[in-house]
C-alpha cells in the first residue's frame, strides 16, 4: 500500500476510428490539468486514457481501408499517442481494448454476470445508429431518427444477450440520492433520474453480426456490444480479472471520470449497474462537461466539422491551446471553438497579461539592480492588496480544482496577473528610479512582483506545464521551485533574474484571421 494519498482519474477511450480532434483533446488536457494538480498536492496519481478499439464503424472502416481491423486502429492509435505527447498529457497509463489482459478481463466479467444471472439470452429488435455505436427502442427515437446525432437508424433483429440494467434502477435512483456527488453537473442528474423512471430497459451487450469485437467466452458467435468491453476498460487497467497490473486495491474506486456529456448515461446508469452486479464499489464522481461546437454544432468525427489540434498546437504552441480550451468555455457547458476567439485569449490573457508582466519585471529587476532583488522588510498599504491575493491563491485554486470549476482557477490565477499589472501602473517603478533615496521601495516593489510571478507560475503549472518552468527560469529558479508547498508568499528570500524569450509572442489579429480565410479557401 502506498503512504500516500491516492487519486484515480480517468477520460474516455476515444474511438481510434479517424485522427481525433480538439474535442478529444478538451477532456484529455481537462484530465491533464486536474491530475498534473493531484500530483503537486502529493497525491499518488493514475491517469488513464486509451482507446475504445471495437464495434462495427472500426470494422467497417478498415474494411474501406483495404486493411484488417486491427492494421487500422494501430494505425490511428500511434496519431493519438503522439498527440498527447504533443500535447504534454502526463497519463500514467493508456489501456487499448484490443490487448490481451483487458479482453481477458472482458470475458471474465461477461461470464461471471452471466453465470450469476445478470445477462441472459434475448432476442434484440429495435434500432441501430453505427456512427454512435447505440441500440434505440422506438420511443427514444426522434422523429425516427437517432437522438444523438439526428441520423437514420436501421432495424436490427437478432439474438442477443442482454444485461438486467432494469433490475438496478431502484439502487441506481437511491446511489444519486444518498451521493449528491456522483453525477455532476447537478444539472444533468435531473435527467438522468427523468431517464430512469421512465422506464429502464436491459442493455443488449452482445452481437452476433459484429465479428470485430470480443468473443463471448461461452458462446463465441457473439461478441461483446462495446459499451460492456469499453466501460470494463477502467478496471481491467487496473488489473481487475488479470494479471498484468496489480493496482485494483489501490486505486479503485476512480476518484473521477471525466466523460462528454453525451456519454454521462453510459457512466452513471449502466456502468454502476454492472459494478452493482459485480458487487464492486462504484467510482465516487462522474462529470459530463460540455461540447465545442463549431458552427453551432458538435463538433464531431462523423459530422466532418472537426479542427486539429495539431495544426493548432504548431500554429499557436501548446500551452496557448490548452489556456484557451480550460479558460474559455465554462467547465459542464457547451462553448463555442472560433479562431477570433483563441486569438483573443492568446493576446489579451497570455501575451498581455501574463507575458508582460514578467519581461517588465525581469527587465527592471535587471534595470535597476544589476537583476538581483531582495526581499526587504516592511510593506506599504499600497502591497498589501497584492500581497493578500497571492497569499489566497493556493487556497482558491485548490477549492475550483475540488470543485471541476478549471476555468475559475484560471481566473483566480489570472486575477492576481492583473493585480500585479496594476501595481506596477500604481507604484511607478521608473518614478522611484529617479531618486536615489527611493532605492529600497523600489528593491521592494520588485521583489513583491516577483512574489506574485513565482506563486502564479507554481499554479499554472498543472495547466502550462511548458510555461511555468520558464517562467521560474526568467525569475531565476529551477524546477525544484515548482512545489505547492512554496506556493506561500514570502517564501523567496530574493531572485537573480534572467530575461528570455517573451513567452507568448502577441499576434496580429487582423493578419491573422485573413491567414486563416486564406489556408481554409485553399482547403476548399
Ligand atoms: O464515446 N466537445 O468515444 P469518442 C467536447 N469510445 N468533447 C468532445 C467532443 C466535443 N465536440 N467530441 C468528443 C466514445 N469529445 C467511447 C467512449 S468510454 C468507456 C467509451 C470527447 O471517440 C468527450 O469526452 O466518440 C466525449 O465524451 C468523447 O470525446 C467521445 O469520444
Amino acid at each position: 500500500m502506498s503512504e500516500h494519498k491516492t487519486f484515480y482519474i480517468t477520460t474516455p477511450i476515444y474511438y481510434p476510428s479517424d485522427k481525433l480532434h480538439i474535442g478529444h483533446s478538451y477532456t484529455t488536457v481537462a484530465c491533464d490539468a486536474l491530475a498534473r494538480f493531484k500530483r503537486m498536492q502529493g497525491y499518488d496519481v493514475m491517469f488513464l486514457t486509451g482507446t475504445d478499439e471495437h464495434g462495427q464503424k472500426i470494422q467497417d472502416k478498415a474494411a474501406d481501408a483495404g486493411v484488417t481491423p486491427k492494421e487500422y486502429v494501430d494505425k490511428i492509435v500511434a496519431t493519438v499517442k503522439d498527440l498527447w505527447k504533443l500535447m504534454d498529457i502526463s497519463y500514467d497509463r493508456f489501456i487499448r481494448t484490443t490487448d490481451d489482459y483487458h479482453m481477458e478481463s472482458c470475458q471474465k466479467i461477461f461470464t461471471k454476470l452471466y453465470e450469476q444471472g445478470d445477462i441472459y439470452k434475448g432476442e434484440y429488435t429495435g434500432h441501430y445508429c453505427k456512427p454512435c455505436e447505440s441500440f434505440w427502442t422506438d420511443s427514444q427515437l426522434v422523429d425516427g431518427k437517432c437522438p444523438e446525432c439526428g441520423r437514420e437508424v436501421y432495424d436490427a433483429h437478432e439474438e442477443a444477450y442482454f444485461f438486467k440494467t432494469g433490475k438496478y434502477a431502484d439502487r441506481l435512483l437511491k446511489l444519486y440520492e444518498e451521493n449528491p456527488q456522483f453525477i455532476q453537473p447537478e444539472s444533468r442528474k435531473n435527467e438522468m433520474i427523468a431517464f430512469i423512471k421512465q422506464g429502464l430497459q436491459d442493455t443488449c451487450v452482445s452481437r452476433t453480426s459484429v465479428k470485430w469485437g470480443i468473443p463471448v467466452p461461452f458462446d463465441p458467435k457473439h461478441t461483446m456490444y462495446v459499451w460492456v468491453d469499453a466501460l470494463s476498460n477502467y478496471i481491467s487497467a487496473l488489473g481487475y480479472g488479470n494479471e498484468k497490473y496489480d493496482e485494483y486495491s489501490k486505486f479503485w474506486p476512480a476518484d473521477l471520470h471525466m466523460v462528454g456529456k453525451e456519454i454521462l448515461r453510459f457512466h452513471t446508469i449502466l456502468w454502476p449497474a454492472m459494478l452493482m452486479a459485480l458487487d464492486l464499489p462504484l467510482p465516487k464522481r462522474v462529470f459530463g462537461h460540455g461540447w465545442l461546437l463549431m458552427n453551432g454544432g458538435k463538433m464531431s468525427k462523423s459530422v466532418g466539422n472537426v479542427v486539429d489540434p495539431v495544426i493548432l498546437c504548431d500554429r499557436y504552441g501548446v500551452d496557448a491551446i490548452r489556456y484557451f480550451l480550460l479558460r474559455e468555455i465554462p467547465f459542464g457547458n457547451d462553448g463555442m471553438f472560433t479562431n477570433e476567439a483563441l486569438i483573443n485569449r492568446i493576446n489579451s490573457d497570455l501575451a498581455n497579461d501574463l507575458g508582460n508582466l514578467l519581461s517588465r519585471t525581469v527587465a527592471m529587476c535587471e534595470k535597476y539592480f544589476g537583476g538581483t532583488v531582495h526581499k526587504v522588510a516592511g510593506t506599504e498599504a499600497i502591497d498589501t492588496e497584492l500581497e493578500t491575493m497571492t497569499s489566497e491563491l493556493l487556497g482558491k485554486v485548490t477549492a475550483d480544482m475540488d470543485n471541476l470549476t478549471i476555468p475559475q482557477a484560471l481566473m483566480e490565477i489570472f486575477a492576481v496577473i492583473q493585480r500585479a499589472n496594476k501595481y506596477i501602473d500604481e507604484t511607478a517603478p521608473w518614478a522611484l528610479a529617479k531618486d536615489e533615496a527611493n532605492k529600497e521601495r523600489l528593491e521592494s516593489v520588485l521583489y513583491h512582483l516577483c512574489e506574485a510571478l513565482r506563486v502564479a507560475g507554481i499554479l499554472l503549472n498543472a495547466y502550462l506545464p511548458s510555461t511555468a518552468p520558464k517562467m521560474m527560469e526568467q525569475l531565476g529558479l529551477d524546477a525544484s521551485a515548482i512545489d505547492v508547498e512554496k506556493a506561500a508568499y514570502g517564501a523567496q528570500e530574493s531572485y537573480t533574474v534572467h530575461k528570455g524569450e517573451a513567452l507568448f509572442p502577441r499576434i496580429d489579429v487582423a493578419k491573422e484571421i485573413a491567414h486563416l480565410k486564406e489556408e481554409d479557401e485553399k482547403r476548399k
